[in-house]
């Protein structure tokens, strides 16, 4: 795989969406109802996550019909493009034997058509896949297990459709839970009783973990595409309710959160944010839950906009809309919880919301290609004073912002310092408040040598000069996996920040584990390998989820 290809969409079910040819015009290449069907499951699996569903690009060129059709395009500028891939990022599908010449042709017809709209998932579609698994009135008045809850890492079993949730004091898998296709992230709930599972599918699964073992009690469809999931958090509203944002249709939904049961459905349809021309396609990116305000922070992809959706009346939904860049995508708050930094990653910012005073405080250009912080991480530097880091896709950069207005207000929402790790392809960056090392993986590095290592930084020993000496830990090495070429992905640390645990993520069909490293020492300290772990990607610890702790 090229490293663009292993960040498509390779798993929806949106493809399996009936859908007729939209009106043919005169000269329109010839495809029948079949093939039109087939290559629009290639496209919704392969494509849409760069190239959007209906094509209105994003990380990916636009392809709508007028611009395909164009003079300097056409059938066989679209054949060559799909074949060969481009240095840009376009995987080589054909070169690379993911597509054969006839799927290669099929395609490139099929771009020359009018995309169809998948159909819509409004509130009866949604309340038609409600399932409320066990009343609360029948659920457990108190813990029934002997797990240390707060220390239980959930970890997603991408290929699986399921979540391992591993004791983080034991590394004993106390449950395996079946959860949605492709399942993306796990979320806690303020109380840390109930995790909340969301899959590429749009499906949510709310676990109970209380329960012995933990178990669902209910599930809900909100959407045929999506990848976030988060609960209220504010004193009051603990968890009072859930949410969850979608790609297709692109909206959020507020959810009742102790039974999933959908309560309002917002679509993020709308003008992008500088250009203020509309967009049909405006997909919900990541959430978060602000300590300061009963609030949900909304990041809205296309548009730009982060939307700050107000839950204290959700009848009389207020939202505040803030301009901030395109193509949203992941952050996480600063140590002191109150700002929010997301990367704007295909344009190369990351946007800062004051979450007291509601407000967009900075743009920062991180200097780097790509930024991708997952949800960043937070450290004292000893020169800069605190700073909030990410690592890059585009390249091998890590550049730290600082975070600090009042106690160092020179530093504050400026790029104080960048320095290289491994390469790029990094995806997640991690440290911990008790931890003095900065962890940054590589896993989309095509180096089989970069992606399956991680980096470390001392930050006692970061200085104004000079790049800080990197400390290379062979991940995989330690796995004791010489079959494939896993990659290593998402640095986790347990509850009390002294080891921290990584994703030596394999094909589906091969062996995969996860390796945990003590962070003091930066020794090997566990290898939990089981047939039942495939394909692990994230880990979140219940603690430090809730918590915002990274
Ligand atoms: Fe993710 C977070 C979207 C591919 C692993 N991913 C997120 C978030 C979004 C997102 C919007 C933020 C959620 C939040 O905080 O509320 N991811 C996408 C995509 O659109 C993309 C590029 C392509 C796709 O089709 O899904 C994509 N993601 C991947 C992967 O290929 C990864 C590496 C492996 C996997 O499991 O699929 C992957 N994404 C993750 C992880 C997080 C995540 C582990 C949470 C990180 C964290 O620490 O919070």
């Amino acid at each position: 795989d090229t490293p663009a290809a292993a960040y498509q969409p390779s798993m929806t079910t949106l493809g399996q969406i009936k859908v007729e040819i939209p009106g043919r015009k005169e000269n329109d290449p010839v495809m029948s109802q079949e093939e039109f069907q087939k290559a629009t499951e290639i496209y919704f699996e392969r494509c849409a996550g760069c190239h959007g569903v209906l094509r209105k690009g994003a990380t990916g060129k636009p392809l709508t019909p007028d611009l395909t059709r164009s003079p300097d395009k056409g059938y066989d500028y679209l054949k060559n493009f799909i074949t060969y891939g481009s240095p840009a990022g376009m995987p080589n599908w054909g070169t690379s034997g993911q597509l054969d010449e006839a799927t290669v042709d099929m395609m490139a017809r099929y771009l020359l058509l009018d995309p169809p709209a998948p159909p819509e998932f409004g509130m009866p579609e949604m309340r038609a896949s409600w399932k409320l698994i066990v009343k609360p009135e029948d659920r457990p008045t108190k813990k029934l297990n002997d797990i240390n809850i707060d220390n239980l890492m959930s970890v997603t079993l991408r290929d699986a459709g399921q979540v391992a949730l591993i004791d983080g004091g034991t590394y004993e898998i106390k449950a395996i839970i079946d959860t949605g296709y492709a399942v993306h992230i796990s979320r806690i709930s303020a109380s840390g009783r109930y995790l909340f599972v969301i899959g590429r599918d749009g499906k949510v699964v709310m676990i109970d973990l209380w329960m012995n073992p933990p178990a669902p009690v209910a599930e809900i469809k909100i959407g045929s595409e999506a990848r976030s999931i988060e609960t209220s958090k504010f004193k009051g509203f603990e968890d009072k309710y859930a949410i969850a944002g979608a790609y297709w249709p692109p909206q959020y939904v507020i959810m009742d959160g102790n039974t999933l049961e959908p309560k309002k459905i917002v679509s993020t349809r709308g003008n992008i944010y500088d250009e203020q021309v509309y967009h049909p396609e405006p997909r919900v990116a990541s959430i978060v839950s602000s300590h300061f305000k009963p609030e949900f922070i909304v990041n809205v992809k296309e548009t730009g906009k982060i939307l700050l959706v107000d839950y204290s009346d959700i009848k009389n939904l207020k939202t505040v809309e803030i301009e901030a860049e395109r193509f949203l995508h992941d952050g996480g708050f600063d140590s002191t919880k109150r700002y929010f930094l997301v990367a704007a990653n295909a344009r190369g910012k990351v946007a800062v919301v004051d979450t007291k005073e509601d407000k967009l405080v900075a743009l920062v250009e991180t200097g780097g290609q790509t930024p991708h912080p997952g949800r960043g991480a937070n450290f004292v530097h000893p020169v800069f004073g605190p700073v909030w880091a990410t690592s890059h896709l585009g390249d091998d950069s890590v550049a730290l912002i600082g975070t600090d207005p009042e106690g160092h207000p020179d530093n504050a929402w400026k790029v104080v310092d960048s320095f290289p790790a491994l390469g790029g392809g990094s995806l997640f960056i991690k440290t911990h408040p008790k931890s003095q090392h900065l962890y940054v993986d590589a896993p989309l590095n095509p180096e089989a040598s970069i992606s399956s290592s991680v980096a470390v930084f001392d930050i006692s020993k970061m200085t104004k000069d000079g790049d800080p000496e990197i400390t290379t830990l062979p991940i995989v090495e330690w796995s004791g996996i010489a079959e494939g070429q896993p990659r290593v992905v998402q640095p986790e640390f347990n509850e009390d920040g002294t080891e921290v645990w990584f994703s030596v993520w394999g094909k589906a069909s091969e062996e995969s584990a996860i390796v945990v490293v003590d962070d003091k020492t930066l020794q090997l300290k566990k290898v939990i390998k089981d047939k039942r772990l495939v394909t692990p990607t994230g880990k979140f610890n219940v603690f430090n989820t809730r918590e915002d702790v990274y």
